[in-house]
């Protein structure tokens, strides 16, 4: 699979065919940051806070919304004001994983209205095509209110010891983003799946943004089976974007803890523009 990830991210910017991916490429390039802060944390005020304070570091924020012990859609609100506040995208970590018919559901509307406030959403291959296609139509419908402002991530690798998400599965990952690819702006995965044989074709000018999370400065994991590399390998290993969770929001400092990371992100990626 090819990449532009020898260009920079203004450049990026400019080429790009999914508007949602221009934003993210235009605000790391303002910003001058490729961080995606996890914001695992379990109370509305919580999220809130470290929105507030890590906003100006961060490209990118991820959430877990059903793991808010107080979850209201007042919350998002907030959220949203905050991220037009410090200019960050809204990535809920949802990994939709089940038939076409269902994840509309999930996705649009519901008691969560994923759709009406997540820029980006992901989900996994697990169960075939059809989840990515179901997706895509309901993003694309003459119908959807958020038309050409939301996009999909697909799960392509995963970070946890035993993973199954290897060869097949990765493989379907990139045949159907270059299928979907009005919906899909990328992959979340370990390393660059530019080695990966498919039976799609590469499109012209592809450019698939890659996220990869498991990103931790201090530890190497944790006790269950979580398996971390460091911002800089992540980035050289063809992350686009680097997601860290406790590394930054569980620490005694996640505003020097972001802004740490922010510095060995970018610095990563200035060395790999300059080596290309
Ligand atoms: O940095 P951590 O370990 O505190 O958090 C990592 C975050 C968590 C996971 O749900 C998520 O990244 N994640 C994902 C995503 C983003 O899809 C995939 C994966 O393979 N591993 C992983 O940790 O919110």
């Amino acid at each position: 699979m090819s990449s532009k990830y020898h260009l920079s991210y203004g450049e990026r910017a400019k080429q790009h065919l999914h508007p949602v991916a221009r934003r993210l490429f235009e605000i790391a390039q303002e910003k001058e940051t490729n961080v995606v802060v996890s914001a695992d944390v379990t109370t509305a005020g919580e999220l809130l806070d470290l929105a507030d304070r890590l906003g100006p570091y961060i490209a990118v924020l991820k959430t877990h919304i059903d793991i808010l012990d107080n979850f209201s859609l007042t919350v998002l609100e907030d959220l949203k004001a905050l991220a037009a506040r410090h200019n960050f995208l809204i990535f809920e970590d949802r990994k939709f994983v089940d038939i076409g018919n269902t994840v509309q559901k999930q996705y649009h509307g519901g008691a969560l209205q994923i759709s009406s406030w997540a820029d980006i959403v992901n989900c996994t291959m697990l169960p075939g095509e059809g989840i990515v296609q179901a997706l895509a139509q309901t993003a694309e419908g003459d119908n959807f209110p958020y038309k050409d402002q939301r996009a999909l991530l697909i799960l392509a690798t995963m970070t946890s010891k035993g993973s199954l998400a290897t060869g097949e599965y990765t493989k379907l990952s990139v045949e159907c983003a270059r299928k979907y690819n009005r919906f899909v702006i990328g992959f979340v995965a370990s390393k660059s799946l530019a080695d990966v044989e498919t039976n799609v074709a590469p499109l012209e000018n592809e450019d698939f943004v890659l996220f990869t999370t498991g990103v931790n400065m201090a530890s190497k994991g944790d006790k269950l089976g979580q398996q971390y590399q460091t911002p800089q390998s992540a980035v050289e290993a063809g992350a686009d974007f680097i997601i860290a969770g406790r590394g930054i929001y569980a620490v005694p400092d996640p505003v020097a803890s972001a802004k740490a990371y922010k510095e060995e992100g970018w610095n990563a990626y200035l060395r790999r523009l300059s080596k290309d």
